[in-house]
């Protein structure tokens, strides 16, 4: 798919740019997204029912497995040539932000700087008690950990569904978004709550939307440019067509 000229120009005379992105952007990573079947173990539970407070209270250890699985995929992988091409393109602009919905820190592993981990990162765990964070913890399958310091229960560093996402993460993504001049939506399926509407929050500022998915979701008809493409391979050639 030819970069359309138009579009470069937007790019060049663009000075805040917001990306947000999805599972999709990891799936050339070999991340398997939300919308793929989970495999083995894991094919009889859906996300939506894993990812939540009630399944953790009712079954800790199972949800404490089923991140170390995740985890395990995760650090078989790599950052993809979207990932690095995001990475690149933080250069160019006065302000370019990544916002993610992904917990896996391939964007970090990448060499992107500015980025909003809206949903948590999967390789910190949090004190359910006092919110006491944990970069690492003996990972010695005894599940579910408790807090060293207060014995209560320790849980994945990221946000399920029916959770408040972090205040300052959610404050500093709206704020980005309301003043960007580009959004450009790469690999999610735009459903999930309140990080879906941030493309829209850019629309209403003006902001032209661009969206990279090999699937129309809900943002594509506001989109000004929608990329039928996969991001490993249209953000090279993003980039490509508007470094100097
Ligand atoms: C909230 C972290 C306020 C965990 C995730 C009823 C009760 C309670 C809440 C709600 C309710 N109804 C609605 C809600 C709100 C809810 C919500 O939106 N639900 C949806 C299902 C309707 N949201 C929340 O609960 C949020 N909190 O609202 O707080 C509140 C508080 C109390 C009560 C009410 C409200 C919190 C949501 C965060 C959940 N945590 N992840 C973990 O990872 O384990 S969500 C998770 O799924 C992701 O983080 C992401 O946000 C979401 C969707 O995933 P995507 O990233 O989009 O990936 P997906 O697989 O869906 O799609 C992949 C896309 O990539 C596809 O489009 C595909 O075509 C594309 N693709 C594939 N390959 C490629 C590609 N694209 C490019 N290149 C490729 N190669």
């Amino acid at each position: 798919m030819a970069i359309v000229e138009e579009l470069i120009e937007i790019f060049h005379n663009a000075r805040a740019i917001v990306v947000l992105t999805g599972a999709g952007i990891s799936a050339e990573s070999g991340i398997p997204t939300f919308r793929d079947a989970q495999t083995g173990l894991w094919q009889r539970y859906s996300p939506q029912e894993l990812a939540t407070p009630r399944a953790f209270e009712t079954n800790p250890g199972l949800l404490w497995n089923w991140y170390a699985w995740r985890r395990n995929l995760i650090n078989k992988a790599e950052p993809n040539a979207g990932h690095k091409a995001l990475a690149q393109m933080e250069n160019l602009f006065p302000k370019f932000t990544i916002i993610t919905q992904n917990i896996d820190g391939l964007h970090q592993k990448a060499g992107s700087k500015n980025i909003i981990e809206l949903h948590g990162n999967i390789y910190r765990a949090r004190c359910a008690a006092e919110n006491l964070v944990f970069e690492s913890w003996p990972d010695n399958g005894n599940f579910p950990l408790t807090c060293p310091h207060c014995g209560g229960l320790v849980r994945p560093d990221v946000v399920w569904f029916g959770e408040n996402l972090p205040a300052g993460a959610l404050e500093s993504a709206y704020f980005l978004s309301n003043r960007a001049d580009i959004m450009l939506s790469v690999g999610t399926s735009a459903v999930v709550e309140p990080a879906a509407s941030l493309p829209l929050v850019a629309l209403r500022n003006k902001a032209v939307v661009v969206e990279v998915n090999p699937e129309p979701t809900p943002v594509t008809r506001y989109a000004q440019f929608y990329f039928k493409e996969t991001a490993g391979k249209f953000l090279p050639e993003l980039y490509s067509a508007i470094k100097p």
